[in-house]
């Protein structure tokens, strides 16, 4: 390593004082004008893991959801995945330290990871349209270069093409081939042929409304139109051409407010979505004829796509294990409909998605996804196997041909990340094969009325938790309280945890009716804001 030049690079990128950041549960995240020395930082550890996985990594430069100003930084793990756990807390360390301790820490990190110096490191780099990303994606390339490292720049990028990128690199083009063109290549063929056997000619003169948040999810769904068969119509909206990016718009907006983007203009019964900023998560939703707003968000999403894989399974009589690994945020009627109707195992993982994405591994099968629209489905690769070969040698007419709809989901399904896109095409050949509406979809089951909010407070590690994020342990008495107010509500259940991105502590409450569950959202932020160091101004209730 040659640290002088190191050092010298650093000075470039100088840390700015007093700056003191954590790789949480969606890497670095905070204002883009203090994020250069990270990104150089994140340059750097990419190169040392590329050298000791002797595989690519990928670094995303984005801030997902989050406001214009913020940005953020990301690595992918060789298959696609997240950034393995122990290399976040290298990762923290080596944003952290100051420039006389950038060296004993890098080489801390070589020695306690058995680093090979010697090896070649390639890193693969992609960036949201924040205005910021570009200049930050070079600060990346800094890092990279000063350690030896070799990268390729895929310019702008959704997350989840990249995380498909870096896995189709790492498996020789087993998974696809490894740009952006292969992405849609390989998306495109499944949805067609998927599609094919949709006889339904279900909202044929409608077509699907598509708010991209302002971001990335445009660009690319305008260059994907052209691999898409024209029975596919999309109309895409808030597409960067006049809003801000995430601004009142995109799928955290209309998931946490429980309404359309504004100035969205919907008919009833139309199909909507929203994707996010950086488009790896997604939600539905439609108005009625009497106006009124229904969401299908990550719940109701995994709820059709586990209900689609299980009537195929049973019909191409595959017997695998199936489960759906869920958040705490997951409205409790779609985990009672999950376990009691469709008699499917619903794990409750904690928020973030390599936790989910974890546990799913642990089946043949793994449906994930967080309430907010993050999520995909994971196939083990005995059972990938097992359908190929039913698709291809079963003599069954029937078998076969429920086995051939596996396969093309499975090729549909980005499995290294939740992936609004893919989800999306899913969804959309789901509906048209099952003859099914939004609205009838919808009707699977019905939300429980739920709020979310959030309360500032001096240091929100004050609150520790635990039972996958359902229970505060610490501060004292906190739990107890939130106890006794969700005993007043009928079917009422509440949570607080700290955000891993934000400044600040998650509130959320469901039960019986709205009014209960802003009411309690709200008391339960108020017992936060007094036991947990609120600061500014006591919480307002959830209509104010
Ligand atoms: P935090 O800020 O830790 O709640 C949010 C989402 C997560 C996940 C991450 C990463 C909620 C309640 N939380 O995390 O699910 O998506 O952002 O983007 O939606
Ligand atoms: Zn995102």
């Amino acid at each position: 390593m040659d640290f002088e030049a190191v050092a010298n690079y650093s000075r470039l990128h100088a840390k700015p004082p007093g700056v003191s950041l954590q790789y949480g549960t969606a890497g670095f995240r905070t204002k883009a004008e203090d994020l250069d020395h990270t990104m150089f930082c994140m340059g750097l550890l990419a190169v040392l893991r590329s050298k000791q996985t002797k595989s690519t990594i990928g670094i995303m430069v984005t801030a997902s959801h989050n406001p214009e100003e913020d940005n953020g930084v990301k690595l992918i793990d060789p298959l696609g995945e997240m950034l393995a756990a122990a290399w976040e807390a290298h990762a923290t360390r080596l944003a952290n330290a100051e420039e006389e301790e950038l060296q004993a820490v890098l080489t801390d990190i070589c020695q306690k990871e058995g680093v090979d110096l010697q090896h070649s490191a390639f890193v693969v780099i992609g960036r949201d349209t924040r205005s910021s990303s570009k200049k930050l994606s070079q600060s990346v390339t800094d890092g990279v270069s000063v350690l030896g490292g070799q990268y390729h720049d895929y310019g702008l990028v959704t997350t989840p093409q990249l995380h498909y990128i870096v896995c189709c690199r790492n498996t020789h083009g087993n998974y696809g081939t490894a740009t952006v063109e292969g992405y849609y290549q390989k998306l495109s063929k499944a949805f067609v042929e998927l599609t094919k056997q949709a006889t339904s000619h279900r909202d044929g003169h409608m077509c699907l409304k598509i708010d991209c948040a302002n971001g990335i999810g445009a660009l690319k769904l305008k260059e994907m139109q052209y691999y898409l068969p024209g029975s596919l119509v999309m109309h895409i909206d808030n597409d960067g051409t006049k809003g801000r990016l995430n601004h009142l718009c995109g799928a955290d907006f209309v998931k946490v407010h429980q309404k359309p983007p504004v100035g969205f203009e919907m008919k009833a019964g139309e199909r909507c979505c929203s994707f996010d900023g950086d488009a790896d998560r997604i939600v539905y939703y439609y108005i009625d004829a009497a106006g009124r707003f229904h969401l299908l968000d990550g719940d109701k999403i995994a709820t059709l796509i586990s209900t689609f894989l299980k009537e195929l399974l049973v019909k191409a009589g595959q017997t695998v294990t199936f489960a759906v690994i869920q958040t705490a945020y997951a409205n409790g009627s779609s985990t009672r409909y999950l376990e009691e109707t469709m008699k499917v195992p619903v794990h409750c993982g904690k928020t973030g998605v390599k936790h989910l994405h974890h546990k799913a591994q642990e089946f043949d099968i793994g449906v994930y996804f967080e309430a907010n629209g993050h999520g995909t489905v994971l196939f083990s690769k005995a059972a990938e196997e097992k359908i190929r070969y039913q698709a291809k040698e079963e003599k069954d007419n029937r078998k076969r041909e429920a086995a051939k709809i596996l396969e093309n989901t499975i090729d549909l399904i980005n499995q290294t990340v939740g992936d609004a896109i893919s989800d999306m095409l899913l969804i959309e050949a789901i509906l048209a094969l099952k003859n099914l509406t939004v609205p009838q979809w919808d009707a699977m089951y019905t939300d429980l009325p739920n709020r979310q909010l959030k309360v500032k407070v001096a240091d929100r590690r004050v609150i520790d938790t635990t039972d996958a994020e359902r229970r505060a342990v610490t501060p004292p008495g906190l739990q107890e309280e939130i106890d006794d107010l969700v005993k007043k509500y009928p079917l009422a259940r509440a949570f607080v945890r700290p955000s891993g991105t934000e400044d600040v502590v998650r509130v959320y409450a469901e039960a019986d009716m709205q009014e209960h569950a802003d009411n309690l959202a709200h008391e339960v932020s108020l017992v936060v804001y007094h036991l947990a160091g609120g600061v500014g101004e006591p919480p307002k209730t959830a209509a104010s």
